[in-house]
């Protein structure tokens, strides 16, 4: 087959996709690791995900802090010196991009790594909270990290109790505001923007779900295919980085 051939209908899917952005505007955006990938922010599952190297059970639950903070730290300290070298990449600001437009109204992020806002997206909601902020186990002061800490676990300056990041662990609820944000969100509206997430982890996931419940459109961009894939009205196969800028063209 020509080498071409399916660019041809990648071409077709993403006029389809652009049509759509247009037709039903205003969209939402829902994201996961894979729009940070071409940032150098190793995902979760892929080939060299953060996974890879540790089970989620090790560190990304409270069980896991309760044991060993200091390790459950190292691994977020190791994370926030990549984030904290990383910059956006076009993925990011095509949807900055699609928000000036008019064409999406926000974007429902299952990151923790704060990028969508330093591209300049307005509307972001963090399912899972955000890399940088921490709070006390103790006295629940809360603080926001302008770079990596130099010591873990980090201590609170107000109590000298341990800080925990403020991120969603599994086993962990969602924050509530921004769960009831995100249903909303996606009750209200008649397409989603579905950008490189696996589609596995809940109850995030269902936000896709909820939209094509409602009868909207989903549009999908991914390297491959994914939990969301059977209900993609448009699967955009491809890397974000290339796919996202050709849709605002
Ligand atoms: C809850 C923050 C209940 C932390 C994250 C057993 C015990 C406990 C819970 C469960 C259990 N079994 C199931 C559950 C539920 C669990 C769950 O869903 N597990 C999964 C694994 C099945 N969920 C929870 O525990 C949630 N809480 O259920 O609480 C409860 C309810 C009420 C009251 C009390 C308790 C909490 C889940 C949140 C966990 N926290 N992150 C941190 O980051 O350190 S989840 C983590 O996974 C990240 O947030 C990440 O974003 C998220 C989802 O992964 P993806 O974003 O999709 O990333 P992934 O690597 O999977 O995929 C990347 C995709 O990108 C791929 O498809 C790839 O093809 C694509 N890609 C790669 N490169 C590119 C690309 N696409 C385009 N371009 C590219 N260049
Ligand atoms: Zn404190």
């Amino acid at each position: 087959m020509e080498a071409w051939l399916p660019m041809v209908g990648l071409v077709e899917d993403i006029r389809r996709a652009a049509e759509l952005l247009v037709q039903y505007r205003p969209f939402i955006a829902f994201t996961g690791a894979g729009i940070s990938a071409e940032s150098g922010v190793p995902t979760f599952r892929g080939r060299g995900g953060l996974w890879e190297r540790f089970r989620p059970e090790e560190l990304a639950t409270p069980e896991a802090f309760e044991r060993n903070p200091r390790l459950v730290w190292e691994w977020y300290r190791w994370r926030m010196e990549i984030i904290y070298k990383a910059r956006p990449n076009p993925a990011h600001y095509a949807l900055v991009e699609l928000e000036r437009l008019g064409l999406i109204r926000c974007v429902v992020t299952q990151n923790v790594d704060g990028l969508h806002q330093r591209a300049g997206q307005h509307c972001v909601v963090e399912l899972h909270g955000n890399i940088w902020r921490a709070r006390c186990m103790r006295c629940s002061y809360k603080l926001v990290f302008r770079e990596p800490p130099r010591e873990v676990p980090p201590r609170c300056p107000r109590c000298g109790g341990l800080l925990r990041p403020d991120v969603v662990w599994f086993g962990e609820p969602l924050p509530e505001e921004a769960w009831r944000t995100a249903v909303e969100l996606a009750e209200s509206s008649q397409g989603i923007l579905v950008v490189g997430t696996s589609g596995v982890v809940m109850p995030a996931g269902y936000i896709p779900h909820i939209v094509k419940q409602h009868g909207g459109y989903v549009v999908e961009v991914n390297i491959e295919e994914s939990a969301v894939t059977p209900i993609a009205d448009v699967f955009l196969k491809g890397r974000a980085g290339e796919v996202l800028p050709r849709l605002v063209e």
